[in-house]
């Protein structure tokens, strides 16, 4: 399989993130994308390329302009209040506030972001668009006959939606390269978000959709990060009701209970008919990750390829998180290697 990789992630570089309402150093950091491009030649996975540039175009189709263009100029409009240091958001528009677009950047902020977790930097922009056409370049070497490609992203993309960002993700590298399979021709594409996370930038970009079925394992929002999305009774609204899927697991579990689940959404992608597969692949059900509580091993990600393999489709692999930095590579490439074997 190939990968598609670009050094310019290295240009997100957030220095600190409101975790748990502590400042901590940023779990989601350069050296993420630098283990798994490591594993992946030093186990000859297959060639690596850089990405194409592809524009705005493929992205302002499932993202609003006022959301891309904020990305595009926030870090000019902070550092111009002469702050140096990463911007993070402090104020939100919670329903009983109002919903004004304001003029200040801080009031922008709030406006974009779900999180305080989400640094805005110098590079990020650029890291981002990166980002974006990695996913891009892949998606086209599967939409023009490979069996599968490897998007090597960072930053992630699933937590951000058509309007928003957030859980470290800026644009959603998997929803824009969905978006593009049915651009060129494909009639029903599936989006399989494996992170332990909930994927609510995914579920609300595609939510009133058919055309795209979304389906996301995840440990339970009652228990943890979005707490607001991700529950089992959102399935989809208007001609989309019946094209999502929540599958909320408990912290705690583990490879036997996970299959379950993902047994259940693999059955689902082959009754909708989709002509192409995007898996959302977040390593973080990992059972050493420093912020989840999943406990899936090294060998779990082995079957977890394999499994998805058996859905017998053209098949995109878009990295999202993981954060056990040093595991990170043997687990990404297992799942590679086990879809391939
Ligand atoms: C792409 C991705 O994986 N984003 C994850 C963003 C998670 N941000 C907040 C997580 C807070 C949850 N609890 C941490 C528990 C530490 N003991
Ligand atoms: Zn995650």
């Amino acid at each position: 399989m190939r990968t598609v990789y670009s050094e310019d992630h290295r240009l997100q570089d957030g220095k600190f993130e409101l975790l748990e309402g502590q400042f901590m150093k940023a779990h989601e950091m350069p050296r993420r994308a630098e283990i798994v491009i490591d594993r992946v030649r030093s186990t000859k996975l297959g060639e690596v390329l850089g990405p194409q540039d592809f524009g705005l175009d493929p992205i302002l189709k499932v993202h609003d302009r006022g959301l891309v263009e904020f990305l595009r100029v926030a870090w000019d409009e902070w550092a111009a209040t002469g702050r140096t240091f990463d911007a993070l958001p402090h104020v939100w528009p919670v329903p009983g506030l109002g919903r004004r677009l304001s003029d200040s950047i801080d009031g922008k902020l709030g406006y974009y972001a779900i999180d305080a977790g989400t640094p805005i930097t110098p590079g990020t922009w650029r890291a981002v668009l990166s980002s974006a056409n990695v996913a891009l370049t892949a998606q086209k070497l599967v939409a023009t006959g490979e069996k599968s490609a490897f998007a090597l992203c960072r930053p992630p993309g699933h937590h951000a939606g058509s309007d928003f960002y957030g859980g470290y993700c800026f644009l959603n590298n998997a929803g824009i390269a969905a978006q593009a399979f049915r651009d060129q021709g494909a009639k029903r594409v599936a989006i399989l978000d494996v992170d332990y996370h909930h994927g609510n930038g995914t579920q609300q970009m595609f939510f009133a959709r058919d055309d795209v079925l979304t389906i996301s394992l995840h440990a339970d929002p009652k228990q943890e990060f979005p707490y607001f999305l991700g529950y089992a009774d959102e399935i989809g609204a208007g001609a989309g009701e019946g094209y999502h899927m929540n599958l909320p697991l408990p912290w705690g579990t583990d490879w036997q209970r996970y299959t379950e689940a993902l047994d259940h959404a693999l059955k689902r992608i082959a009754q909708y008919g989709a002509e192409a597969l995007v898996i959302s692949l977040g390593l973080d059900t990992f059972e050493h990750d420093p912020i989840s509580r999943f406990k899936l091993a090294e060998a779990d990600y082995h079957r977890l390829g394999e499994r998805i393999a058996w859905a017998d489709l053209p098949t995109l692999f878009v990295m999202e998180g993981g954060y056990a930095v040093e595991a990170l590579g043997v687990n990404t490439v297992n799942v590679l290697m086990g879809f391939e074997q």
